[in-house]
């Protein structure tokens, strides 16, 4: 590797840091290391109504058919970890929103931290594409090459020092920089995810079926919530952090700096009589859809009319 490549490697990481970002690593842009497993998981219909996952199976695949000529692959982390509010929302029940969901939408912070990078790369002669959770890539496969992390038996990527709470971000380049190090697979003998899913969601280690899983059933899947679910979701109304929360790995978490990530009010203290008002028609009364600006349970504040039918399939699935 030539002094050029090094050299814009270290400015990289460094700029990544000042943007904010908790890690900055690289990894060869070559298929990811899990592609049969990837291939297996859509076949077994594991994916449920995801389509998105089966549509960009190829290019999930292979980085060249994102970007012809792609190199490396730059993978960053940025913690979202954030202190449980103790207040109690006034007079009613409240639904439990995962904390990935606290603050403002990840997409939109990251992007905007992605483009400072991407500027920095294309003046250096780079092609670049960005992608934070929406695009075709295998985010864990090329975070667990470039070690970032290692893949827990949860399938989330873990951090020794942020735990499992993280976002990851990829951009392609056709710069080629040189390639980090994997991290050690620190799980051992510990099954304490597996055993905390209350759906049985994390069918084997490594292993996920979204069908099963809380975060897929209140936030993915458009459909009325089977009824065998429903008393295992509980007060759950968007996500579920459960196989997080039951990771060893998160004692050592730090609140983020990315104040963004900051909790909102109407995240953890509004009840669900504030949320369900906006589908019984009570939008002059509801505080979440004042707050937000949207007239919708969904707490990163996109405003779509099948959001909306979304809300209201899992609060009426709580009546
Ligand atoms: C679809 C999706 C979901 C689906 C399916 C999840 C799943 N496990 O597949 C649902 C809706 C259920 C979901 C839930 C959540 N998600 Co999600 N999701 C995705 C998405 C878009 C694709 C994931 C994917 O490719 N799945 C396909 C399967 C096959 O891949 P996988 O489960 O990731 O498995 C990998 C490893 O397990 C490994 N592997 C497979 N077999 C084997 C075998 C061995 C021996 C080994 C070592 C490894 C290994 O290879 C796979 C590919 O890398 C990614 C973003 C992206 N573009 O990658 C975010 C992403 C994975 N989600 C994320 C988050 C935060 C969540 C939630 C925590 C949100 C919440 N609190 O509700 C939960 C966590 C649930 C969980 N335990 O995974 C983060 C995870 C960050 C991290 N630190 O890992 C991502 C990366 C988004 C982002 N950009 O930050 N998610
Ligand atoms: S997010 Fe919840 S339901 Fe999904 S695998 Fe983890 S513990 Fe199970
Ligand atoms: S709970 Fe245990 S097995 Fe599961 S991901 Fe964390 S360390 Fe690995």
């Amino acid at each position: 590797m030539n002094a050029t490549a090094c050299d814009i490697k270290d400015r990289l990481v460094d700029l990544a840091g000042r943007l904010g970002f908790d890690s900055c690593r690289i990894a060869v842009s070559s298929p990811p290391a899990h592609s049969q497993e990837f291939g297996d998981w859509l076949s077994e219909g594991a994916h449920g109504e995801m389509q998105y996952m089966a549509r960009g199976e190829e290019k999930r695949r292979d980085p060249q058919k994102i970007l012809p000529g792609a190199k490396s692959i730059i993978v960053l982390a940025l913690n979202y970890f954030t202190e449980t509010e103790k207040r109690k929302p006034e007079g009613g029940k409240r639904g439990r929103i995962a904390r990935y969901a606290w603050g403002d939408d990840y997409h939109d912070v990251i992007e905007m931290k992605l483009e400072k990078i991407d500027n920095f790369l294309h003046e250096l002669g780079g092609e670049q594409k960005c992608y934070v959770d929406t695009g075709p890539v295998l985010e864990r496969d090329y975070a667990a090459a470039a070690g970032i992390g290692w893949h827990g038996k949860s399938t989330m990527l873990i951090d020794e020092k942020l735990g499992t709470w993280f976002f990851l971000a990829e951009i392609l380049t056709t710069l080629a920089l040189p390639a980090d190090k994997p991290a050690r697979d620190r799980c051992g003998t510990c099954e304490r995810c597996i055993k905390a899913c209350p759906t049985g969601a994390i069918t084997a280690p490594h292993k996920l079926d979204a069908r099963r899983c809380i975060s897929y059933l209140t936030i993915e899947s458009k459909s009325s919530i089977p009824l065998e679910f429903r008393p295992l979701i509980g007060d759950r109304i968007f996500g579920c952090d459960d196989c997080l929360e039951a990771c060893p790995w998160n004692r050592f978490a730090k609140v983020s700096r990315e104040t963004a990530f900051a909790a909102r009010r109407s995240t953890t203290a509004f009840a669900l009589r504030d949320y369900l008002a906006c589908h019984l028609g009570d939008r002059a009364n509801c505080e979440a859809s004042r707050s937000r600006q949207a007239n919708c349970l969904n707490p990163m504040g996109a405003v779509s009319a099948s959001h909306c039918r979304s809300c209201e399939r899992v609060l009426l699935a709580k009546v």
